[in-house]
This record gives C-alpha cells, sequence and structure tokens, in this order.
C-alpha cells in the first residue's frame, strides 16, 4: 500500500484534517502525489492501482461528499486513457486543478456572503466552517462593525478554532455552549454555516446541531445562510442515494469508567437540515435557493448523465 495514500487516509479518519473542504483537497493531492511518484509504465496495472488508493481514501469519512466529488474529479480521465503517460497526467493535472478551483471558490463565497452583512449586525455561526468564516472575515476587512456568536460544537469543539480564527481576522467574538443557541438566538441577525454535503432536494447535512441551530434561527425570523462550494452538493442523491451519517467512537463523548457499564452512548457527526429552514445557499456561482440545486446538478454534470448514471 501507497504511504502517502495511507497517511492521508489515516489523518482524515482521525480528523488530524478535517472540515469538508480541506479532506477533498487532502485526497486530491494524496493522488497527485501517487501518480507523480509511480515507479510502474504499465496502463492497465495503475488504472486498478488508482481506482484501489481513491477507495482506500474514500473508507476514511463517509459523509462529506466534497471528498468524494474531489476523487472522482481528479481521476476522472484515467479510465478512459488509452496510454500510461495520458493516465498519470490527467491524475496530476485534474488533481491540481480540483485544488485550485476549491480555493478560489472559498474567495468568491467571502466576496458574495460578505454583502449581505451590514454594518453593526450580530452573526451566529456553528462548529468551524473555512467558507463561513471566510464570509465573516470578508465582512470585518470591508470595514463593517460585526459581532460574532460562535458554538462550541461538542464534542470534538471545533468552535474553539472558529474563535481563534475569527480573532485573527479581528472579528468581535464569543464562545457559546451549543445549548445557549436559542437562547442567543433574539440578539442575531443571519446565522452563516458550513456544509458538508447538500442533496438535490436542498437539504443540508453538516456537523450535529446545524438542524437545531436552523430551528431556533425559523422560530425567530433569523436569516439562515449555507455557506457551500457547489462541490459539496450531492449528485448521487438525485439518483435516490441517501447520505450516511457517519457514528463516532463513544470516547469522544464521555471518559473511560466515567458512566455505568451498560448505558450507551450515540454519537452521531452529522444532521441533516431541511430545506424550508434554509433562506440562501451560498456558493461560488452565487446566491440560490435550496430549489435551485438540482439545476445546478444537471447543469453541472450534463444531460447524458441520466443515461450514463453517476
Ligand atoms: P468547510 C466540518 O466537518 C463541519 O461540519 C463544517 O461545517 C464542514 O466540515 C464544512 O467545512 P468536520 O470535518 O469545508 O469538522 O467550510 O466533521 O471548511
Amino acid at each position: 500500500m501507497n504511504d502517502i495514500i495511507t497517511t492521508t487516509a489515516s489523518d482524515i479518519r482521525e480528523m488530524r484534517v478535517r472540515g469538508a473542504g480541506k479532506i477533498a483537497r487532502a485526497g486530491a493531492s494524496a493522488l497527485v502525489s501517487f501518480a507523480e511518484s509511480y515507479a510502474g509504465s504499465d496502463l492497465e496495472i495503475f488504472k486498478s492501482d488508482v481506482n484501489k488508493m481513491a477507495e482506500v481514501l474514500l473508507s476514511s469519512r463517509p459523509t462529506a461528499v466534497s471528498l468524494w466529488n474531489g476523487i472522482r474529479y481528479t481521476i476522472k480521465e484515467v479510465d478512459s486513457a488509452e496510454a500510461f503517460s495520458t493516465a498519470r497526467e490527467s491524475v496530476i493535472l485534474n488533481g491540481n486543478a480540483f485544488v485550485k478551483s476549491s480555493e478560489e471558490a472559498v474567495q468568491k463565497i467571502a466576496k458574495i456572503g460578505a454583502k449581505r452583512i451590514s454594518d453593526g449586525e450580530i452573526l451566529m455561526t456553528h462548529c468551524n466552517s473555512s467558507a463561513a468564516i471566510s464570509v465573516l472575515a470578508e465582512a470585518v476587512r470591508q470595514g463593517k462593525d460585526i459581532k460574532v456568536y460562535a458554538t462550541e460544537s461538542r464534542p470534538w469543539r471545533q468552535g474553539i478554532l472558529t474563535v481563534k480564527d475569527l480573532h485573527k481576522a479581528g472579528v468581535d467574538v464569543t464562545l457559546i455552549i451549543d445549548s445557549a443557541v436559542r437562547s442567543v438566538m433574539s440578539k442575531v441577525d443571519r446565522v452563516f454555516v458550513g456544509a458538508d454535503t447538500i442533496t438535490s432536494s436542498g437539504s443540508l447535512i453538516n456537523k450535529i446541531g446545524t438542524s437545531q441551530v436552523a430551528m431556533a434561527a425559523h422560530g425567530a425570523g433569523v436569516e439562515f445562510n449555507v455557506c457551500s462550494e457547489t462541490y459539496k452538493f450531492s449528485p448521487k442523491t438525485m439518483f435516490g442515494d441517501t447520505v450516511t451519517i457517519e457514528e463516532r467512537n463513544i470516547d469522544e463523548v464521555v471518559k473511560p469508567g466515567e458512566i455505568p457499564e451498560g448505558v450507551k452512548v450515540f454519537n452521531p457527526v452529522f444532521d441533516s437540515t431541511p430545506a424550508g429552514y434554509i433562506d440562501n445557499i451560498i456558493t461560488e456561482l452565487g446566491i440560490m435557493s435550496p430549489g435551485s440545486v438540482y439545476g445546478v446538478m444537471v447543469k453541472q454534470l450534463g444531460e447524458s448523465v441520466f443515461e450514463k448514471g453517476i
């Protein structure tokens, strides 16, 4: 097994590399390194090896479709290649192109999303999304005076990363525990969260607790914005696939011996927010409603997807 691939898969599985965008870029970059350092020259063996490496990377975390889309984009020309050099070159070119366009997408989302924010507004974010943080940081960069409430996001406490990121960007940020969301929502003007996956019907799969934040926002009449690159749209959901919600080890929630033996712990990592709770999806292509997601997917995939499938 290849070292770069196994190390990347383990980094993603153990959350040393995390965040839907970052894991997609890490997967694509690992395949680029694999192709660059590939010692053989047989086309058929290369095709089989690349597909195996892609499977190893995909098995690392199941929920964020960004990883699947990034890998699929990177290896899209391998199976049809007629020469080894063409196949290898395509992995390097497509993988690097994916990483570049994914980074550019976040910058575009920052510019578009920041326009939604007015001077003096109070905002909320959940977990640690580079796309959502880029929007908040850009608003401050434009000279807007904003305040942000950031949730702790148990059990991994990614909110600690968020408050550090926002503080560094010059944002006036307050950390709150997850159960304070509804109580604080009455002060908030808008919510910005990231995305792990968006389904063809416009539902959002994101960090556990996102749906509670959305319900609290809905109840308080607060705008709920999802910051998502379009490679977080899941084409597989168009054809009936459901999104697997990752469950992680119970020792992320309780210490050994802390609760009586026999008591169960349920530790789902993500939840689903129905489209009806989402006001805007802010993408690199512009702001859209959840109802527009299906059309964007069809446009990006081309009509032939209905004959060939995914
Ligand atoms: P960006 C994270 O998942 C969070 O759910 C976050 O909202 C989402 O990825 C998107 O992050 P995890 O890896 O791509 O912490 O916007 O489980 O950085």
